[in-house]
């Protein structure tokens, strides 16, 4: 998979090149390339943002440098994703699909976004996504491009050594998951709870499932009722 990065910080992706986007690229399954947006600039002041139409807080980050950008980055058939707190949910199943792309385009707005008319463009030749990582505030979307790397590249095909253990994760079943425990078996009083040391691998399956399908109840019931979930009706009153 080849993942392109547009940005007004560069250095901070750095860490794609580091541990495990830094071990998909030395395992010749991820090549990484990360540009300045203001190289797309022609003022000697580099502007990348002005003020919003309609007035408002903050400001926009301006179209032009972006159009030149993404024609130079973005081919047609790529996959261009947009981080934005008003994107869809990054959840393992898009995380998945992503995964299954050959060439991600990642554009990293600043300021309050990015103008939409550059969404608009992109989307005449390419698949454009609009992706959050969650419902807070973020002052960029360089720290979310960096979680959703991570997040498909050790989906690549041939990244994990033993495929297996991605079945057993946390959201690949829908279910938080169990919680874990190594040696020693006592420490500060506290013992690993029994089955574990069973031997009784039915016992052990089912005690995990258990403990899953509990913490899941617990902590996010979104996921374990999704009818509980945010419903348009708790948007009535906007509407
Ligand atoms: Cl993708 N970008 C920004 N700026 N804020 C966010 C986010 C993204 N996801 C959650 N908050």
């Amino acid at each position: 998979m080849r993942v392109d990065v547009v940005t007004i910080f560069p250095e901070y992706l750095a860490p794609l090149g580091l541990s495990l986007a830094g071990r998909a690229r030395d395992a010749g399954l991820l090549d990484v390339h990360v540009h300045d947006l203001r190289s797309w600039t022609h003022d000697r002041h580099r502007t990348v943002d002005d003020t919003p139409y309609g007035g408002g807080a903050g400001m926009v980050m301006k179209p032009e440098p972006w159009g030149e950008a993404l024609d130079a980055v973005l081919p047609d058939g790529a996959t261009l994703v947009v981080p934005s707190p008003s994107g869809e949910p990054l959840r393992q199943a898009l995380a998945r699909e992503l995964a299954g792309r050959e060439h991600l385009v990642l554009a990293c707005g600043r300021y309050e976004g990015i103008d939409q008319r550059v969404v608009e463009d992109a989307a005449t030749r390419a698949e454009v996504r609009e992706v959050s990582v969650g419902d807070y505030v973020l002052n960029g979307g360089e720290a979310a491009a960096l979680v959703i790397v991570e997040a498909v590249a050790r989906l690549l095909p041939g990244f994990m050594g033993n495929p297996d253990s991605l079945l057993e994760e946390s959201h690949e079943d829908g279910l938080l998951e169990y919680p874990v425990y190594t040696r020693p078996a006592t420490w500060r009083g506290r013992e690993v709870p029994p089955v574990l040391l069973s031997g009784d691998h039915g016992a052990i399956a089912a005690w995990r499932h258990e403990q899953a399908v509990r913490r899941t109840a617990e902590r996010r019931p979104d996921l374990a009722h999704p009818a509980r979930a945010v419903t348009s009706g708790d948007l009535e009153g906007h509407l």
